[in-house]
């Protein structure tokens, strides 16, 4: 029984376009930047791409119509920049733009609030062709889509989102090469990083502007940190982590700027020119720095840290071979404690007025038994304590307002390609059919409760 969430309190479920959409180039649409990635080899699990994905593009009013039926407060799904602009910069694609014309529509037909999210990792690659996010011009580009896109949905869609998972977009994007553009290089990320957090800074109030009602907020992907021991270097190796990972991210959005901590280790391992981050220009911490009214969370599990850790290494820092919650099939342990000392953490370092968890949730690979029921207990298990551990966080005045489940159904899992299965819903993906699991129904009743 999960009790103690304020009413009002937002239930929905996330995705994003490139994992569920399909179509990447109907109706005028240009590529992105993970339509190149896919194509190239060795890059995806079972060389899987997002060219049908859930096929949504086609049955989005399918779609809506089961979440109808799930009964949630909103849907979080983000837009496809090379569907609106197709080269990231130039004309624009009503053709494209109409598709999520007609999602708010029918969203809205539904009783859905819809929360569209300007930017989940698929850039236009006539843009990454112009050198991507490491190029402060990449900033004027999103900047204008962000007023494209607000300006035409912000009549209806009061909820937006700047950027998701920052971290991920430049670090797995430019410094790990597991995802688009593939490139690997710290040269590349620092800055990329940048420009996605000065870009969400200055899209805020052009969203403002064109939206009347607005709540604005960007969505951070968190990984808390735990050190392997009270040794002083699995210590310092914790604090180096979590530097990484989550101050550099969420310290210039809560006007702090770069944690100097990190930035001392990044100059003097060489990953920029000179004593301080030179792409940081004057003024730049002030923009990114702009108010926000929530600020989205995204948690899946956290990290034990011992002295060595690559940091390069995402998933790799010891987190013990038999976690006590078990792991998720990415192999991620679970730990829903962590969800919320974070956001208690979140709140006492920061404050922001409200926080949202944007995405949470678990890949297990349930699939329909004989009788065609998903029985995919784990996953409720998971879920129902990862909200008890967000009431535990609202109990100790943290302000949280909403839970969105990670995912609405099955979908690409980037470069683990359709591996791994997140849904509430089953997709077959040789058939297209949707069958929700019993998380579904388990998430329905909840709602209704
Ligand atoms: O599928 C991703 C999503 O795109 C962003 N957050 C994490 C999810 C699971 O890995």
């Amino acid at each position: 029984m999960i009790g103690r969430l304020a009413d009002g309190f937002s239930w929905g479920v996330a995705t994003s376009a490139y994992q569920i959409e399909g179509s990447p180039f109907s109706d005028g649409a240009g590529e992105s930047i993970w339509d190149r990635f896919v194509r190239t080899k060795g890059t995806v699990a079972g060389g899987d791409t997002g060219d049908i994905a859930c096929d949504h593009y086609r049955r989005m009013e399918e779609d809506v119509a089961l979440m109808a039926r799930l009964g949630v407060d909103t849907y979080s799904f983000s837009i496809a920049w090379t569907r609106v602009i197709p080269d990231g910069h130039g004309v624009v694609n009503s053709a494209g733009l109409d598709f999520y014309d007609r999602l708010v529509d029918t969203l809205l037909a539904n009783g859905i609030e819809p929360c569209p999210t300007l930017y989940h990792w698929d850039l236009p690659q006539a843009l990454q062709d112009r050198g991507g996010w490491p190029e402060r011009a990449t900033v004027d580009a999103f900047v204008h889509y962000a007023d494209v896109v607000s300006s035409a949905l912000g009549d209806r869609a009061k909820h937006w989102i700047t950027h998701n998972e920052p971290w991920v977009a430049s670090m797995l994007g430019y410094l790990e090469g597991a995802h688009a553009p593939g490139l690997r290089d710290w040269r590349a990320a620092l800055p990329a990083a940048h420009h996605l957090l000065l870009s969400h800074g200055r899209s805020v109030p052009i969203i403002r502007a064109n939206v009347p009602g607005a709540s604005v907020g960007i969505t951070i992907d968190c990984r808390p940190t735990v050190p392997a021991s009270s040794d002083p270097a699995d210590l310092a190796a914790q604090r180096h982590f979590d530097g990484f990972r989550n101050r550099w991210f969420f310290d210039p959005v809560f006007g702090r700027g770069y944690p100097e901590d990190i930035v001392a280790t990044y100059r003097d391992r060489g990953r920029f020119e000179g004593a301080r981050p030179p792409f940081d220009q004057q003024g730049d911490m002030a923009e990114i720095a702009a108010p926000i009214d929530f600020l989205g969370v995204n948690y899946y599990t956290s990290l034990t840290v011992a002295a060595g850790a690559d940091e390069i290494e995402d998933t790799g820092v010891a987190p013990g071979p038999n976690p006590p919650g078990g792991h998720t099939e990415m192999g991620w342990p679970i730990t829903p404690a962590a969800l919320s000392q974070f956001l208690k953490r979140v709140h006492d370092d920061y404050g922001p007025d409200r926080i949202i968890v944007t995405e949470n949730g678990a890949s297990f690979s349930d699939a329909p038994g004989p009788d065609g029921r998903v029985r995919d207990e784990r996953r409720i298990r998971y879920l129902s304590e990862h909200i008890e551990a967000v009431a535990d966080a609202a109990a100790q005045g943290v302000p949280v307002v909403g839970y969105y489940v990670w995912s609405f159904m099955d979908n690409f899992e980037w470069s683990l390609g359709y591996s791994q299965r997140f849904g509430l819903v089953f997709v077959d993906f040789a058939t297209g059919e949707r069958t929700p699991k019993d998380s579904f129904h388990w998430y329905a009743r909840l709602i209704r409760g």
